[in-house]
This record gives structure tokens, C-alpha cells and sequence, in this order.
């Protein structure tokens, strides 16, 4: 039995493939572990990274042991400040990359494999068990700190309500990454690719892939500059007759550039339609392109054909739960 009554297990990309809940321990994930466990699952502890939610905050800040299985703690997961990052924890890190581990601090450091640290939970001294009154802290901040939903936050969970088990989601960078990963329901079967630490605008195609090696319906959540990049694959997507419900959320720009030019340099350029930006009417390049356009969530997910769904989103929408916010605001 494990001599702590606080812990967390964290899993990664690394991690995939296993079921991580039979070892009773609460559960949170990176951004690219986000499908590894459904959010109605009672040991589902939330989701951490730059932008995260108070319930995972508070979940980390006060775990007295992290075990991190297949992740790497990179700095857009425990922020950039690494003695921030679960700072009354006993940290024991499981990676395959011995690089990755030499990166960071940990009580204890195993390199090996998710699979084998799965199968060698014995000689570990981890068994399951029940951590009742913990699971129900996190529980209670659970429901006393839920995100608010308007703006994107609302939009994004509207989609996320109206998708199914089957459904394969790809959600581009910017700041529909950073909300998706933060109010997305995963239900259990569904898989969920985003960018990652590369960030790149323009990932949105990946979709045409996930559709084609899937033959499952894609729904994927872009903005209105990530999907300029990489525009021309409209073609390909309704050449190949593509079950692709593409989600673009408009709000005229750049929004975290936007955010970022004004906190640190006072002024904005090239972010919007007043600095510079122009963007083409997207009903106009849907016509051009021959993909149905739609405004309604609910439209576009009728039928199996390829939809273009724009949606507008506030020019100033404030993201919530950021980390660097939640590490001052001392909970
Ligand atoms: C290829 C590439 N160029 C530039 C950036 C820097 N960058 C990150 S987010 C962003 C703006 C994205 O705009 P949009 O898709 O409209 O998302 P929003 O933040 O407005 O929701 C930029 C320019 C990047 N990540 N990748
Ligand atoms: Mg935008």
C-alpha cells in the first residue's frame, strides 16, 4: 500500500493504450492524453497545462505524491517555473526518453516503458486503492469551481455535447487548443489528436488523415487565422467526399497574439482587421470550394458530408484558468 493519502497519477501520449484506473489513484492527463480517460469517469482529476481549470490546480498543488507515466513535463504542461509544479509532491517520473528525464527533478526516476511500469506495479508497492476522502475533495472543487460557459468555452462545449462515442476530434493551436482541452467531455471511445508541443497553425488537415485511417467521422476545431494556413486542403477534404465537420471560430484575428501584445508591449499590430490582418469571408471560400457552410452547430452535424461551421467568438474573449493567474491568486 502506497504511505500516501494525496496521490495523482499523470499520464501522457506515453501512457497510451492501457486502462490507468486500476490503480485507483485520481487521474490527470497532458494535452495529448486527453482521450486516455473518459470525463465522466470518477477518478477523472481533470487536465493540466498553461491553461488548466482551479479543480486540476488545486488537485496538483495539493497531491502529496505524483506519479507521471509517459509524459514529459515540459514546460506547457507544469508551467514555466518547475518547483511551481506540485510543490508539496513526492514526484516519481516513468519515461522511456532517458533525455527527458535527466530535464527534471524527481524523487524517483524509472526508465522504462508505460508498459512495463503497468505490469511491475507490484514490485512498486502499488496496489489499488481507494483514496475516498481525497477523490472527494477533488470532486467537491470539481463543483464548486466549474468553467464558465461563454464565448468559445460555451461554443466548444456545445460541440463536444453534440458528438458522439465514434467521433474522432482534431483541434488545431491558438487558443480553441487551449479551450478544447480545458471544457471538452471525452466519452469513452473517442479519440482526440491535437498539435502539441509543436503548436503549429495550420495542423487543422490532420483531420483528412485521422478521417482516412479511421473511416470515423472527424470533428475538427480550428480558428480563423490557423485555418488561412494550409487553406488549399478545403480541396482535398471535398475531392475525397470527407465525413469532416470543421469548426472555425472567428473572432477577426489573432486572439493570443492579441492578449499577448497587449500585456507585454502596449500596443497591437498585425493581429486584426484595424492592425493589418485581413481574412477572406469564409462563406465566400466555402462557395469557392464547393464544402457546405453553415453558422449552426446543430446543421453541421447533419448529414456525412464535409461542412465548413463558422461560428463568431468574442474579439476580446478572456481565456480562464490560467496557470500563471492560479499560481498568484494563492488558493
Ligand atoms: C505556423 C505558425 N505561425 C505562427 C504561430 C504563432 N501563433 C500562435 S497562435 C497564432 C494566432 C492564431 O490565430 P487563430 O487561429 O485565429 O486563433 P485565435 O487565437 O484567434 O483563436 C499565431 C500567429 C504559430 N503557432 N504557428
Ligand atoms: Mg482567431
Amino acid at each position: 500500500m502506497i504511505n500516501y493519502s494525496k496521490p495523482l497519477l499523470i499520464i501522457g501520449n506515453g501512457a497510451r493504450g492501457l486502462d490507468w484506473t486500476k490503480f485507483g489513484i485520481p487521474i490527470i492527463t497532458t494535452r495529448l492524453g486527453i482521450d486516455l480517460i473518459e470525463s465522466d469517469n470518477p477518478l477523472f482529476a481533470g487536465r493540466y497545462g498553461l491553461f488548466t481549470d482551479k479543480p486540476s490546480y488545486l488537485a496538483v498543488k495539493n497531491a502529496d505524491l505524483i506519479i507521471s507515466v509517459g509524459a514529459r513535463l515540459d514546460p506547457g504542461f507544469a508551467g514555466y517555473k518547475f518547483e511551481d509544479f506540485a510543490p508539496q509532491a513526492t514526484k516519481w517520473i516513468i519515461d522511456i526518453d532517458r533525455k527527458e528525464l535527466d530535464k527534471i527533478k524527481a524523487t524517483k526516476k524509472l526508465c522504462m516503458s508505460a508498459k512495463e511500469f503497468y505490469g511491475k506495479n507490484k514490485d512498486l508497492d502499488i496496489t489499488p486503492y481507494t483514496y475516498d476522502k481525497w477523490l472527494d475533495q477533488i470532486h467537491a472543487w470539481q463543483k464548486k469551481y466549474p468553467l464558465k460557459l461563454t464565448g468559445s468555452y460555451k461554443v466548444i462545449r456545445e460541440i463536444s455535447d453534440q458528438a458522439t462515442k465514434d467521433d474522432v476530434i482534431v483541434v488545431d493551436t491558438s487558443s480553441s487548443f487551449h479551450t478544447a482541452a480545458q471544457i471538452w467531455q471525452i466519452k469513452k471511445g473517442q479519440r482526440y489528436i491535437t498539435t502539441g508541443g509543436i503548436s503549429t497553425m495550420g495542423y487543422w488537415p490532420a483531420a483528412i488523415g485521422a478521417a482516412l485511417a479511421s473511416g470515423r467521422r472527424v470533428i475538427c476545431i480550428t480558428g480563423d487565422g490557423c485555418l488561412q494556413m494550409n487553406i488549399q486542403e478545403l480541396a482535398t477534404v471535398v475531392k475525397n467526399k470527407l465525413n469532416i465537420k470543421i469548426f472555425v471560430l472567428n473572432n477577426d484575428g489573432y486572439l493570443l497574439i492579441r492578449h499577448t501584445q497587449k500585456k507585454y508591449f502596449g500596443r497591437l499590430a498585425g493581429e486584426g482587421p484595424k492592425t493589418g490582418l485581413g481574412f477572406p469571408n469564409f462563406h465566400w471560400i466555402s462557395l469557392a470550394y464547393g464544402i457546405r457552410h453553415t453558422n449552426s452547430i446543430e446543421e453541421a452535424f447533419k448529414g456525412k458530408d464535409p461542412v465548413l461551421c463558422e461560428i463568431k467568438t468574442p474579439y476580446w474573449e478572456k481565456s480562464q484558468g490560467r496557470l500563471d493567474s492560479l499560481v498568484k491568486e494563492n488558493l
